[in-house]
């Protein structure tokens, strides 16, 4: 085919331009082509081995046959009468991760000449992550039973398989989270209003899964009067302050004695 002819795709023409002698991967067969051209003239496509790179690693391994440990695992290209010549070929292979992290793939020509396994060059690599959604784990305490001022602690939420980069609070009865916390996992809030509040925690890891956890608790006063007492032990006479700072009266109410 002349230079600058593309072939239908989807024909076998098509694939095996993609696959052995476009070496820049643009459909056209011109004069940057020529090495692959050279190397692999007078080749066949049989089909592709899937190379691999687990998580951690660099190193590209052709995977092997499930079923034939010691042999590599070969992708078939189908015969010339089955291919559809309106589309592109499509194969599909399902790949079981093992470990948590990102995996790298490219697939090479194999061309099955006299029992020899020649390859071409790699195509293009695609990425699979894995990743285990972390948990989220919420603890309520009240620094007054009943009182209005909690203190949310997200301490104990985890991921097994990274790290918790992200703390994310809804405390106003719906699934948005108005407060981000970024990486503290402990919020203090104090609400407005007694009765029933739902507490919701949305917490992120390091590859972007989420986790959340709802917690219910009860206000069942908003008008708090809090001393503090400096010092707390003493021999008699003892000048004691009493602080009352801590205190806070929402509805309007400020009266200390
Ligand atoms: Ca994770
Ligand atoms: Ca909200």
């Amino acid at each position: 085919m002349a230079d600058g002819e593309k072939p239908a795709a989807g024909s076998g023409a098509a694939n095996w331009r993609l696959a052995r002698i476009d070496g820049d991967y643009n459909g056209v067969i011109n004069a940057a082509d020529i090495t692959p051209i050279a190397q692999h003239w007078g080749e066949q496509l049989h089909g592709y081995y899937i190379c691999r790179a687990v998580p951690g690693s660099s190193d590209f391994l052709p995977l092997t046959d499930p079923d034939q440990p010691e042999e590599l695992l070969f992708v078939p290209r189908a015969a010339a009468d089955h291919i559809d010549p309106h589309r592109v070929v499509q194969y599909t292979y399902t790949d079981l991760l093992a470990d948590s992290g990102k995996y790298t793939y490219y697939v090479v020509p194999v061309c099955l000449a006299d029992a020899e396994q020649l390859t071409g060059p790699g195509s293009r690599t695609a990425q699979a992550l894995r990743n285990l959604a972390p948990l989220a784990m919420i603890m309520a305490t009240p620094t007054v039973p009943g009182g209005p001022l909690y203190t949310f602690d997200a301490s104990e939420s985890f991921d097994t398989d990274g790290s918790i980069v992200g703390y994310e609070w809804s405390l106003d009865h719906d699934a948005v989270f108005e407060v981000d916390a970024g990486n503290n996992p402990v919020l203090e809030y104090r609400f407005n209003e007694a009765g029933n509040q739902r507490v919701l925690l949305r917490v992120t890891d390091d590859a972007g899964g989420t986790g959340t956890d709802i917690v219910m608790v009860t206000v069942d006063f908003i008008n708090v009067a809090y001393f503090t007492c400096t010092p707390q032990t003493g021999r008699a006479p003892v000048n004691a302050t009493f602080d009352p700072s801590g205190s806070y009266f929402p509805t309007g109410v400020e009266f200390y004695r």
